[in-house]
């Protein structure tokens, strides 16, 4: 394995970097001075492109363009005429393209190595720097210093040389440099330059690092003509303009005072988004999903969606929550009409049929990216399409956004790793120069909102938002580039906002001069009419045609609207086809398996290859996880993880568990992947527990270093198909607030919002063992105040009746024995709803001598220790471990706990000999098990009540289960919130301390308290 993944020599690199330290004098002052918007930029020094072979370092020590060159130049030349083999290989290409090819043009045998070297950069600085001058802002403000490179002079040309002509071919080399062309005057040479970099379109791709995509580009760049559409290719775009166009102005005529984060000033996005997926489908795209921002978003919706205008105009007069009808009609709390998601397909220009879905989104920027990601990813898992061109990940931003948030990064970073590719995405960035009153140059330091994705190597095309053909061609070439190379492209769409930041914001108060020129300046739409007018090849007629139309469509469906009734969920889609809303009941199932089944996938996932060499403690590991499942006790909690990963893939379920270190596990316990130290080869034992098991239905991968991607990565990924189970583990709980928006805007709220479901595991490891402040927490208190139960009220708890699950918006549990774990990642599966999962995984239990379950709390047999009355199943409260009749008058404390300060409470009870306490664990701590406390409550009732926590008083569990012990002890009789008694850490700012002696008297100290003789004082 390398340190690093770019496929670029390190020769080349160099190369770069020492025609990059040049720069001049006029340059650096540039760079000092130079403000920051796109139209403004800074003049970077460029470095010059590489040669086509690595030339040795030495010989680059010195300037090509500075006097000792054309010495050292014309002696390598003597050299090479007398003897071409004596100069390196790249030198020998050189002499050959630049003067043995020269020699037949009587214009061209004038031609000096200097002035072919002089050229060829000149060349090469269009390449890298042409962008510089291309006329990008539709505003026309731009005031960017065309950087020295693009001088002539630079170059010791003058206007005396413009009509001479050049021989300018070089080996391998694509598009202009193309050792085939003709010779050229110079005037010529500088005019098809400008034409293929400065027009309208702005190209950045000679960061990449690889030849053939340079070569592709620069073929299609600077070879091609400007595409020059027919007649009615043009119609076509133009009817798209005009949609978008009255769109938007349709919208501004009818809800004058709403907000709707308009796209006027950027309307050419959607023809250009139209002709991409047209593209895209030509070369085999079936499915696209999509993520935005609030900006268009519902132009997007009506007119690239094709969501039923009837339906938008509906929701934008506020009247969509349905009334009565159907039965079990699910509407959830809602959400504003910019952010909602959707899907349809929609007929291409090609005759395909293309299926898009627009994944809804909160108001938080950016953060759906990885969402839209994941998603993409398990559509392609779900399709069989391994080589990902028939889905593809389009991604919408705002130039703010694109710049600012760093999810934006870590998203573009999973792109080429193995487990989260998806064959690249497709980014739009609608660049109106302006984050609400923010201007560019206080919003990034870097010179295109774009530059982030260069990291990627990704290419980026700058468009002027005006200019309706050169939006079409950058979107149709980004289609080309993504189908053709499989990964990231950018559309850097440069428009303007021609209103506030929403409809009824003044953007005058801060961008005073931006707007005087906006209020002049025709739309998208008037320019392309006047383009296509002025050529003759359209008439008025023509236009106005297609205008009345649309004018019509609209109005129709805004009559439509008035009586729109959305008569069917919308939350369904093809493979949730059955699944129950929280109105409808879903039955509770059994998780327990077939003990032959049990013991089959237990010995599939402990037994190795003849031939593998692992790790000699892992040998031992495997040797001792064997015989658990011969003996059928002790199983440990890695065990009981993989059984139940493995029960459920032989159930033909997908799982796939992600997060950083995952495939060993943070804590050196889970070993899903084994690494032979021979060979290095890898072994997956869970990749073989079904019949022809496809390589991915198991798949257990290691993150990048990422939480708020990577989690909102599988978020999408889980919400694609119920039939999965995903699972993000954070390295400890604490950890997991680097991905805070995802718990807040999509786990905890996204299915009231939204009406999407998701099965999602998030395993936290948590437990206070000494680490620390950092790595004791998973801050579970937060996960229980976002639970939306309500404390003061008793659900319906009868088994035949109960929805308590379904209604609330997740579960949290703190699982204490490896039994229990397995029921409970399988019961994510084995229901006919989902709901997120919270998990608390525990730490020093994974060792722990007394966390051990027996095979047979895992099956399904009568009898045996899981199972009761329902069967086997996921223990909410688990019972004191004596057996103690219905009725228990002697037991005088009841103590109340949950995770690993169990283990703890019952080691100091043998010791202290309290016969008289009883422990129960409250293993799902929300929804809360009310029926369950209840039934303890009854067994004990002269006990006093304690709640015992480790974490300290303001975290942990206490402040979601006070008030809701207290509801189940009111209801009962037995006391109120003072005869709740708390037995555990004092509050505290810092999560835990940082003194492992300190923690350890605290520690004990705690569960002494739990178990003291004396009656325990509240709180
Ligand atoms: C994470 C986040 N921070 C702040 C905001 C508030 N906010 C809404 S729009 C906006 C400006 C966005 O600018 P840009 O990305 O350029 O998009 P534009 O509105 O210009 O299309 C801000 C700061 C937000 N929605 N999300
Ligand atoms: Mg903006």
């Amino acid at each position: 394995m390398t340190w690093f993944r770019a496929a670029s020599g390190a020769a080349r690199l160099a190369l770069r970097r020492s025609l990059a330290s040049r720069a001049t004098p006029a340059a650096a002052a540039a760079a000092r001075c130079g403000s920051r918007g796109f139209h403004s930029t800074t003049l970077r020094p460029r470095s010059a492109a590489p040669v086509p072979r690595a030339v040795p370092l030495s010989r680059l020590s010195d300037s090509f363009l500075d006097g000792t060159s054309s010495v050292y130049l014309e002696e390598l030349q003597r050299a090479w005429e007398a003897d071409p083999s004596s100069v390196d290989e790249s030198w020998d290409n050189f002499f050959r393209n630049f003067v043995a090819q020269a020699s037949p043009s009587a214009g061209v045998s004038g031609q000096t190595i200097q002035e072919s070297m002089q050229l060829l950069l000149l060349v090469r600085a269009y390449q890298v720097n042409g962008h510089m001058m291309a006329k990008l802002d539709p505003l026309g403000l731009d005031d960017r210093s065309v950087p020295e490179d693009l001088h002539l002079g630079l170059y010791g040309f003058t206007d005396a040389d413009l009509d001479r002509e050049f021989f300018l071919g070089v080996w391998r080399m694509s598009g202009f440099l193309s050792e085939n062309r003709p010779v050229l005057t110079l005037r010529e040479i500088l005019s098809k330059l400008q034409q293929a970099y400065c027009g309208p379109i702005g190209y950045e791709y000679m960061h990449i690092p690889d030849r053939d995509k340079c070569n592709w580009l620069r073929e299609k760049i600077e070879t091609a003509k400007p595409r020059d559409y027919d007649k009615d290719r043009r119609l076509v775009m133009l009817d798209r303009l005009i949609w978008s166009t009255q769109f938007e102005n349709f919208l501004a005529t009818k809800w004058a005072t709403s907000k709707r984060f308009g796209l006027e000033g950027g309307e050419t996005l959607i023809p250009g988004m139209k002709e991409m997926f047209d593209r895209a489908a030509d070369l085999g795209v079936e499915n696209i999903v999509i993520g935005m921002p609030h900006r268009g978003r519902l132009n997007v919706l009506g007119n690239v969606v094709r969501k039923p205008l009837s339906q938008i105009f509906s929701e934008f007069t506020g009247g969509t929550r349905p009334v009565g009808g159907e039965d079990g009609l699910y509407t959830g709390t809602g959400d504003v009409k910019y952010h909602l998601g959707t899907s349809y397909d929609r007929p291409t220009r090609g005759g395909k049929r293309i299926h898009l879905s627009l994944v809804a989104n909160p108001s938080h920027l950016e953060a759906v990216d990885p969402v839209v990601i994941g998603k993409t990813r398990a559509k392609q898992f779900y399709s069989n399409d391994a080589d990902r061109t028939k889905n593809m990940g389009i991604l919408i931003h705002g130039d703010g956004s694109f710049a600012g948030q760093g999810v934006v990064y870590e998203t573009l970073h999973l792109s080429a790793l193995p487990n989260y590719t998806t064959g690249g995405t497709i980014h739009i960035v609608v660049n109106n120069q302006v984050a609400f009153t923010t201007d560019p140059r206080a919003g990034r330091s870097s010179q295109y909102c774009t530059d982030v994705a260069k990291a990627l190597n990704a290419p980026i095309f700058h468009v002027n938002g005006d200019d309706l053909e050169a939006v079409v061609r950058v979107c149709e070439l980004a289609a080309e580039w993504r189908q053709t190379f499989h990964s990231d492209v950018v559309v850097d769409l440069i428009c303007y906002r021609r209103f506030g930041h929403n409809e009824i914001d003044e953007p005058s108060f801060t961008q005073p001069k931006m707007y005087q020129v906006i209020k002049n300046h025709p739309s998208s739409l008037k320019l392309y009419e006047q383009k296509l007018l002025g050529t003759g090849e359209v008439l008025k007629e023509d236009v106005q045609r297609i205008h009345d139309k649309v004018n019509r469509i609209l109005n129709e469906e805004f009559s439509k609207s008035k009586d729109y009734v959305p008569n069917k969920r919308d939350w369904l889609s093809a493979y949730w086809t059955g699944f129950k809303s929280p109105e409808q009941i879903s039955r509770v199932r059994n998780t327990g398996v077939k003990p032959e089944i049990l013991k089959r996938v237990g010995q599939a996932i402990t037994t190795l290859p003849e031939n593998f060499k692992p790790h000699r403690a892992v040998k031992k590991i495997f040797e001792l996880r064997a015989a658990m499942i011969e003996s059928g006790e002790g199983i440990d909690w890695a065990v009981a993880e993989a059984l139940a990963f493995a029960t459920l893939i032989v159930e033909g379920n997908h799982v796939r568990l992600s997060g950083q270190d995952v495939e060993r596990g943070t804590f050196s316990h889970r070993h899903a992947v084994l690494h032979d130290q021979e060979t290095g080869v890898k072994y997956c034992p869970l990749d073989h527990v079904a019949m022809n098991q496809s390589e991915e239905l198991f798949t257990v991968s290691n993150s990048s270093l990422s939480e708020f991607a990577v989690l909102g990565f599988e978020l999408g990924y889980s919400m694609e198909n119920p039939n999965s189970l995903v699972l993000w583990e954070a390295q400890f709980g604490d950890f997991a607030n680097g991905a805070q928006v995802m718990f807040d805007q999509f786990l905890s709220s996204g299915e009231a919002k939204w009406l999407r479901q998701t099965g999602l595991v998030v395993l936290l490891p948590h437990g206070y063992d000494g680490q620390g402040p950092e790595h004791s927490s998973a801050r579970l208190e937060r996960f229980l105040q976002m639970s939306d139960d309500n404390p003061f009220v008793i659900p319906e708890m009868e088994p035949t009746l109960r929805k308590q699950i379904q209604e609330c918006n997740w579960q949290v549990v703190n699982v204490t024995t490896p039994a229990n774990y397995f029921h409970v990642l399988r019961r994510q599966i084995h229901r006919e709803f989902r709901k997120p999962l919270i998990v608390t995984a525990p730490k020093n239990l994974l060792r722990h001598k007394d966390c051990k379950s027996n095979l047979s709390e895992f099956d399904d047999v009568e009898g045996h220790p899981g199972f009761d009355k329902q069967g086997t199943r996921f223990k909410r409260l688990i019972k004191d471990r004596n057996e103690h009749k219905q009725v228990e008058e002697g037991i005088n404390r009841l103590i109340l706990c949950s995770g690993k300060v169990y283990y703890e409470l019952d080691e100091e009870r043998k010791k202290s000999e309290r016969s008289d306490v009883a422990i129960c664990r409250v293993e799902q701590l929300c929804p809360f098990p009310y029926d369950l406390i209840q039934r303890e409550l009854k067994r004990y009732p002269n006990a006093e009540i304690v709640w015992c926590q480790e974490e300290p008083m303001n975290m942990g569990a206490y402040s979601y289960i006070s008030p809701r012990l207290y509801t189940a002890m009111k209801a009962l009789g037995r006391g109120s919130f003072e005869d709740i008694k708390y037995v555990g850490r004092a509050p505290s700012a810092a999560t835990a301390t940082g003194f492992l002696s300190v923690h350890v008297q605290e520690q004990s100290e705690l569960v002494k308290k739990a178990l003291q003789p004396e009656l325990i004082k509240f709180p």
